[in-house]
């Protein structure tokens, strides 16, 4: 826009950033979940590297390429990037780009609180990865946590602390955010009962989120109190009680791991109708299991403690409640099936992640229910069993069904389809080594290998081994999809208005009658 003296209006325009900065002030949703899609592509890396090198170092038996205080470091930051800045933000990103157009509202509801949530999220990864470098090194903790570890750290540990009240406000903003667009903003026809899947799963996700993360907020709060003005929260000398922080982070922790699988459930349940060719098998169902499977993730916590010395009738409550989970779980993962059942497939790359998803998913759920066990996990506690177990949930549950849904709505969200024989390429070299990465810590675990060791006993290196080599294969797979991605954006075949043979409309996951538009544009309010 030319210079316009004298006619105040134009001023905005002239001043609007340019370039990169727009982003900096940007209220539209369709920008702001690209940021945080980005962010969590770049932490997943920064997290990922991490976990290299703790492959590395477990390649073989001794201590090789970093010293112990470094290891406990390395375990404690990549879960906490990739939990807090790899997956939350990932599912956030996809729900800042689909929730408004699968409503049909015209944005979020509080568009510049949107901005603020997601610029929190740089300075609390600056301070998480930052940490390495204070004196002390990174918080040694484990991303748990526990005192009285956690209360001797130093400074990083101030740091890691700052991180999560920062990275927690962002998430209750957001979650706030979400909450008000799905139950105000709806178009007219858009009944609760009729909202897609996804819209669903990160409604019931954005209440899981605003009841927990104060929890952790309080958590580490008092252990903030505990390192530096003198109480005794969790301090047994002083009166307190470490079993107390277990309880209250577990209370938040527990319910934090479906904060990160719900929304994968989601993105799963538009993925697969559209390339069954049929709608949704039990939609109804899939949103009261989703609320069950919310409403027990707050009486299990206990599951993750088993070997503190809780009573018996306390370790059969948290046990018998746990496996109470299979049931509705079991519902999504029935319908997800009775969906593809005769229907018409095709297996393009979303797809391939999907039924991925299913089939691996549901070995960490059968593996977390062997967890869930008592006395069996009372055996396993704190071995690689449970690393294997909450892999396969999280990296073939949460992380396969953010590369799914990336996959199925980049045409969306690009104008351009992506190349097709690259992402079946990237989903098999990703299945083949998150396998070869994972599958083997299950018999490292049962043999009594314990984790957040650098050491180990040499009867564990083959598997040792298999397990390494897998996770290099596997980093180095996904500068494929990093690759992919960027391919899509810069250019490509052009997209059609519905690139998967028009059945991908909204009328796929909602039950019927569908809503009487879908809003693939927006719709008219007269
Ligand atoms: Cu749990």
């Amino acid at each position: 826009m030319e210079a316009t003296q004298g006619h105040a209006h134009d001023d905005h325009h002239d001043h609007a950033p340019q370039g990169f900065g727009h982003y900096f002030t940007t209220t539209n949703h369709k920008d702001i979940g690209s940021l945080y899609l980005w962010f969590s592509m770049i932490m997943f890396f920064v997290g990922g590297f991490m976990a290299l090198v703790i492959r590395a170092e477990l390649f073989q038996p001794g201590i090789q390429i970093v010293n112990p205080d470094v290891f406990n470091q390395l375990t404690t930051i990549h879960a906490l990037v990739m939990i807090f800045g790899a997956v939350m933000p990932g599912f956030v990103g996809f729900a800042n780009w689909q929730i408004p157009l699968m409503v049909g509202a015209s944005d979020m509801a509080f568009a510049r609180m949107n901005n603020w949530s997601f610029w929190l999220m740089p300075p609390a990864a600056i301070l998480l990865v930052g940490s390495f470098l204070v004196p002390g090194g990174a918080a040694g903790s484990g991303w748990t946590l526990y005192p009285p570890l956690s209360v001797q750290g130093g400074m990083s540990v101030d740091m890691t602390i700052l991180a999560v009240h920062i990275m927690g406000a962002s998430s209750i903003m957001g979650s706030i955010n979400i909450i008000t667009t799905i139950l105000n903003m709806r178009a007219p026809g858009m009944t609760l009962m009729r909202m897609p899947m996804f819209v669903w799963t990160w409604l019931i996700t954005a209440y899981l989120l605003i009841a927990v993360m104060p929890v952790l907020a309080g958590a580490v709060t008092m252990l903030l109190t505990d390192r530096h003005f003198g109480t005794h929260f969790f301090n047994a000398a002083g009166g307190g009680d470490p079993t107390m922080f277990m309880h209250i982070f577990w209370f938040f922790g527990h319910p934090e791991v479906y904060i990160m699988i719900l929304p994968a459930f989601g993105i799963i349940s538009h993925i697969i109708p559209t390339f069954a060719r049929k709608p949704l098998f039990g939609y109804a169902s899939m949103v009261y299991a989703t609320a069950s499977i919310a409403l027990l993730s707050f009486i299990v916590w206990g599951h993750h403690m088993f070997t503190v010395g809780m009573p018996a009738a306390g370790n059969l409550f948290f046990m018998y409640a746990t496996m109470l989970i299979a049931v509705p779980t079991g519902v999504k993962v029935f319908n997800w099936i009775a969906t593809m059942w005769k229907g018409s497939m095709t297996f393009e790359t979303p797809m391939l992640f999907a039924v991925g998803f299913v089939s691996l998913f549901t070995i960490g759920g059968f593996s977390g229910l062997v967890c869930a066990i008592t006395p069996v996990d009372i055996t396993i506690h704190n071995t690689y069993y449970v690393v294997a177990h909450f892999h396969y949930v999280l990296f073939s549950g949460a992380i396969y069904s953010i590369m799914g849904g990336a996959y199925f709505w980049l045409p969306k969200w690009t104008g351009h389809m992506y190349d097709e024989k690259l992402g079946k390429v990237h989903f098999w070299l990703t299945t083949i080594f998150f396998n070869l990465t994972f599958f083997p810590q299950h018999f490292l675990g049962l043999a009594g290998m314990p984790r957040r060791i650098p050491d180990y006993a040499p009867q564990f290196t083959e598997f040792n081994q298999i397990s390494s080599i897998g996770a290099f294969g596997l980093g180095i797979s996904q500068l494929l999809f990093l690759y992919v991605v960027i391919k899509c954006i810069r250019g490509g075949v052009k997209a059609p208005a519905k690139p998967w043979e028009g059945a991908e409309g909204l009328e796929w996951t909602v039950p019927s009658p569908a809503p009487y538009h879908t809003f693939e544009t927006p719709p008219s309010f007269h």
